[in-house]
């Protein structure tokens, strides 16, 4: 998982830090020299057994550890257009990729930093820009069980996404997590668009053990939704999964139809589902349905097969969502919950 990522910032990270290691030999150098004029006019003591330490001398090495480094703005034109190509190339979003620039611009140019230290702070300042960038998630089961103490009601989720994003299995997965949570939930087949759709969401409740609440194909996904939330209202069960018919965000007559599941289901919670592994194009549809029924927030599949990562960045800077989940793969276990933390590590940060 976006190892592609961590390969090409780590080399461009490290390529300053060469850089300015060069420029920095002959101040070195010259300090390495006058600490050794010190020792032999015995104005400083230098225990000998670290000299020569690693093939080097003390010397050099205390020419190394005060030696600090700047990177000019000039520099820094250079260093970034470099950057912002690794940013483009890895789905970052043109926009985004130059707002993270500005924010490292503002971090490390004129500042001074020990040089052996300069690779390690600016992956750090990276890294705190990223997280600033992502919204931070919170918690499904939290927000479930506070509307349940509150109203005592089911809390209704509808899933929205392109063709194929994963919405089903997401569905699936998610309805999993939550039973493991003590969280009972109902599944609405609002897809009944589909050829076997309806089928494939049934089996998914067969197999993790949850009610799937179903029409015939045809039939309005809208009253489907609606007769899920009163079987749970009945049956007192605290979640309401709806799934939809996969739509591409420019077919404006399919949006209206999610219009109308919005207002007659009035879900507390609207999840666009989108892969990871699209870049610009995820961040368009997200912006699509968000525009049509306004998003609450956002997962990404496909994880587990993208080498980049930049989707999560753009969609989650774009939308101002945030992201609740990762899918990570086919089966029902795998997803994880987005821990900002964790995804800057995995971009090499
Ligand atoms: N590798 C991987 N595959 C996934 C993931 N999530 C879903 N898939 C696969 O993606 C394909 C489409 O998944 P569905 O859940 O049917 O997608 P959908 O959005 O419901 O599709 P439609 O109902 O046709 O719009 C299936 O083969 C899934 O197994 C994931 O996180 N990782
Ligand atoms: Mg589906």
């Amino acid at each position: 998982m976006f190892k592609f990522f961590k390969e090409k910032i780590k080399s461009w990270a490290s390529k300053i830090s060469k850089d300015k290691k060069e420029e920095t030999k002959e101040i070195e150098e010259k300090s390495g020299k006058r600490a050794k004029k010190l020792k032999k006019e015995k104005k400083i003591q230098i225990p000998e057994e670290v000299e020569g330490e690693e093939g080097k001398s003390f010397f050099q090495k205390i020419g190394e550890k005060i030696s600090k480094i700047r990177i000019s703005d000039k520099e820094f034109e250079i260093y970034s257009e470099e950057l912002k190509m690794l940013l483009l190339e890895n789905n970052v979003a043109f926009h985004v990729a130059e707002k993270i620039i500005g924010d490292l611009k503002k971090k490390i140019v004129n500042q001074e930093f020990l040089k052996k230290e300069v690779e390690e702070q600016i992956k750090e300042a990276l890294k705190d820009i990223i997280e600033d960038i992502l919204i931070e998630p919170f918690d499904v089961v939290k927000k479930i069980m506070e509307k349940k103490e509150k109203k005592n009601e089911p809390y209704v989720i509808l899933f929205c996404g392109i063709n194929g994003s994963g919405k089903t299995t997401t569905i699936a997965k998610i309805a999993e997590h939550l039973k493991k949570r003590y969280v009972s939930v109902v599944l609405a087949a609002g897809d009944t668009f589909r050829a076997a759709s309806i089928e494939q969401l049934q089996k998914h409740g067969e197999r993790i053990g949850v009610k799937v609440i179903s029409h015939d194909y045809g039939s309005d996904p809208a009253s489907i939704g609606f007769d899920a939330i009163n079987y749970a209202k009945k049956n007192n069960v605290e979640a309401v999964l709806i799934d939809t018919a996969g739509r591409m965000h420019t077919a404006k007559n399919l949006l209206r139809e999610m219009e109308k599941i919005t207002r007659v289901c009035k879900p507390d919670l609207k999840i666009f589902i989108g892969e990871s592994i699209t870049g610009n194009d995820a961040v368009q549809q997200a912006e699509a349905f968000n525009e049509a029924i306004g998003i609450d927030a956002i997962v990404l599949t496909k994880a587990d097969i993208d080498e980049k990562g930049g989707t999560s960045l753009s969609i989650g800077y774009v939308l101002r969502k945030p992201i609740l989940f990762l899918g990570t793969g086919q089966e029902y276990d795998k997803i994880e919950v987005f821990d900002k933390k964790k995804f800057v590590e995995r971009l090499g940060l």
